[in-house]
């Protein structure tokens, strides 16, 4: 499988988008999926791709170009008042110039978040990119993939990993990209109209950027933006159950019931009916479970859970094995979670393969940052209530040692939380993701919010379309249950994007309208 991958991917390489699913926003606390994913193949005449889907996801496919980052913005080196750090590290960006209007098109800027970054997804993103005859770049988040500080992620050397150095890279990255084109196409000085994407966490870290340096950028797209970080993040629960609707509901339940009886009784029998015999903890085993349930809704497929499992109970049929089943083909198999990732042991491993180091430093983004502890409600959860604020403490610790924890008070001190009080920041959360609830749901005049409504309209909808694990094409909507929904909400983004690009050329970027008076939008 993964040399013909290669066999493919190379001739095509100059000029590509990518589709990689680990380079997907993929969502906070799921791990990068590792298969099932497509991949876009090279640009056959301009514009016009071929796809090749693959089930291989590990032979970087992109442009890689490297280049220098300072570290000096530690707050814990300004607090300790000693002079500015000079140590350096590598951070892998990936850049896609085929619809740039060069010289003077826009820069968008697409965050890669929690996870190693193997391309640029070809989601809806490449279309805009169309529209606006944008350059698309994307560096890779510190700490992840190939751009790590250090080699051992001792928690000691985690100490430079949090949102903000994050958005310290991402302005002294745009300073150097800028300079690179100005280098390129001979116009010293010229500033492009730039345009910050993300998805998820990155999407967060987009309406972050957009506040905290709104001379860097003409707006902000917030995708499924988790903006407000939330310490018993309960909402998360109650979302699966009502995005379950009632029958499925009522059946994850009694599964989760069975489950937690059959722990008790007889653990490794439960366990291995999982295939997570492993998982030595029972609360990383019921995590794991729970995540297992949770992706269905948040990544769009939620028949492929729900449908056996109504059924199992209608007709009779063993429920625990039939979700075991799910798990093991679907969320396993199919999506491509790993077992271990669950696993405490394995989470303390300092030294993983890059690719695999976004257990470790997600986690220890959540254990001293953002939280979002996706806790038992108090009554009526679809998750054992062994998944408590105790389960996430223990395992904060237990990994990072003690001293490690997550100040949300702090975190939304300085950002805003649902209160950001940014500009032409655009956030569009999908009605069945259960992340939206730490999203800005609310709108205002400088802050619109979209709720893209369908019954499998998930995470990042808006630029991923449906279901979003396997990835498709140009983030294709027409899977969605309404795809009505996705493109209103998605001409509602172009338009605000379409505005803000224009009002900034008019504040003194350098760009020129390309095709009228406004950046002139392709029909839908
Ligand atoms: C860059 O611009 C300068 C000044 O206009 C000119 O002398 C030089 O030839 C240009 N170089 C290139 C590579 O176009
Ligand atoms: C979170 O839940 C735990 C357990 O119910 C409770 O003790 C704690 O006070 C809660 N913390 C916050 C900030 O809500
Ligand atoms: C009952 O439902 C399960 C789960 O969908 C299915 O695998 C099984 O074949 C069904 N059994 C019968 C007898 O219909
Ligand atoms: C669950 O809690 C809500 C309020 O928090 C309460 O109204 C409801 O009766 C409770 N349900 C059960 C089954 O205890
Ligand atoms: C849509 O669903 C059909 C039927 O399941 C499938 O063949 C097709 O590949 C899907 N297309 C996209 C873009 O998801
Ligand atoms: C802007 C928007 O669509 N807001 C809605 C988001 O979802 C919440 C709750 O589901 C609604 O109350 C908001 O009106």
């Amino acid at each position: 499988m993964a040399s013909r991958a290669v066999g493919a991917a190379v001739a095509a390489v100059a000029v590509l988008l990518l589709l990689a699913p680990g380079a997907e926003p993929i969502g906070l606390w799921l791990p990068p999926p590792t298969g099932g994913g497509g991949r876009l193949g090279g640009a056959a005449a301009p514009g016009r791709f071929h796809v090749s889907f693959t089930f291989d996801n590990a032979i970087p496919m992109f442009m890689s170009r490297t280049h220098n980052v300072h570290e000096t913005f530690g707050p814990h080196k300004k607090a300790i008042g000693t002079s500015a750090d000079h140590r350096q590290f590598n951070q892998r960006y990936y850049e896609f110039l085929d619809y740039y209007r060069a010289p003077k098109g826009p820069i968008f800027l697409y965050i890669c978040g929690e996870s190693s970054c193997n391309g640029i997804p070809n989601s809806y993103l490449a279309v805009m990119a169309k529209k606006f005859g944008a350059a698309v770049v994307s560096p890779e988040h510190r700490y992840y993939g190939k751009s790590s500080p250090f080699e051992s992620l001792t928690t000691e050397n985690l100490r430079f990993l949090s949102s903000k150095q994050a958005l310290f890279d991402l302005a002294v990255f745009r300073q150097y990209y800028q300079e690179t084109l100005n280098a390129k196409y001979n116009r010293s000085g010229a500033d492009s109209s730039w345009f910050v994407f993300g998805g998820s966490y990155a999407g967060a870290l987009s309406a972050w950027f957009r506040l905290k340096f709104p001379h860097l950028t003409c707006g902000s797209l917030a995708s499924s933006g988790v903006v407000l970080s939330v310490y018993n993040y309960t909402d998360f629960d109650k979302q699966i159950g009502e995005s379950a609707g009632p029958e499925c509901k009522a059946a994850l339940q009694e599964t989760t019931k069975l489950v937690d009886g059959q722990l008790q009784s007889g653990r490794n029998a439960v366990k291995q009916l999982f295939g997570a015999s492993t998982l030595a903890n029972d609360g990383d085993f019921l995590f794991l479970l729970a995540d297992a349930a949770a992706i269905a809704f948040q990544y769009g497929n939620p028949d492929a859970l729900c449908s056996p499992i109504v059924e199992a109970k209608k007709n009779g049929t063993d429920l625990v094995e039939t979700f075991a089943r799910y798990v093991k083909d679907y969320y396993i198999g199919t999506f491509g979670a790993s077992v271990a990732s669950y696993d405490q042991e394995y989470l303390k491993n300092t030294t993983p393969p890059p690719a695999e180091s976004a257990y470790r430093l997600w986690w220890y983004q959540v254990c001293s940052e953002v939280a979002y502890f996706q806790v038992a409600p108090k009554n009526d959860s679809v998750r054992s209530a062994k998944i408590d604020t105790r389960y996430h403490l223990d395992l904060c610790r237990n990994v990072f040692g003690e001293g490690v924890y997550p100040d949300v008070f702090m975190t939304n001190l300085y950002y805003g939380g649902t209160r950001i009080a940014g500009s032409k920041i655009v956030f569009a959360n999908g009605s069945q993701d259960p992340w939206r609830h730490a999203s800005k749901q609310k709108s205002s005049k400088e802050l619109p919010s979209y709720l893209i409504e369908c019954s499998n309209c998930g995470h990042c909808s808006d630029l991923s379309g449906c279901p979003q694990a396997p990835s498709h094409i140009e983030g294709d909507s027409s899977n969605c249950s309404s795809p009505e929904a996705v493109n209103k909400v998605r001409k509602q983004i172009v338009d605000h994007i379409d505005l803000w690009l224009s009002e900034c050329q008019e504040q003194g970027h350098d760009n020129e309208p390309l095709l009228g008076s406004r950046w002139s939008i392709a029909t839908y």
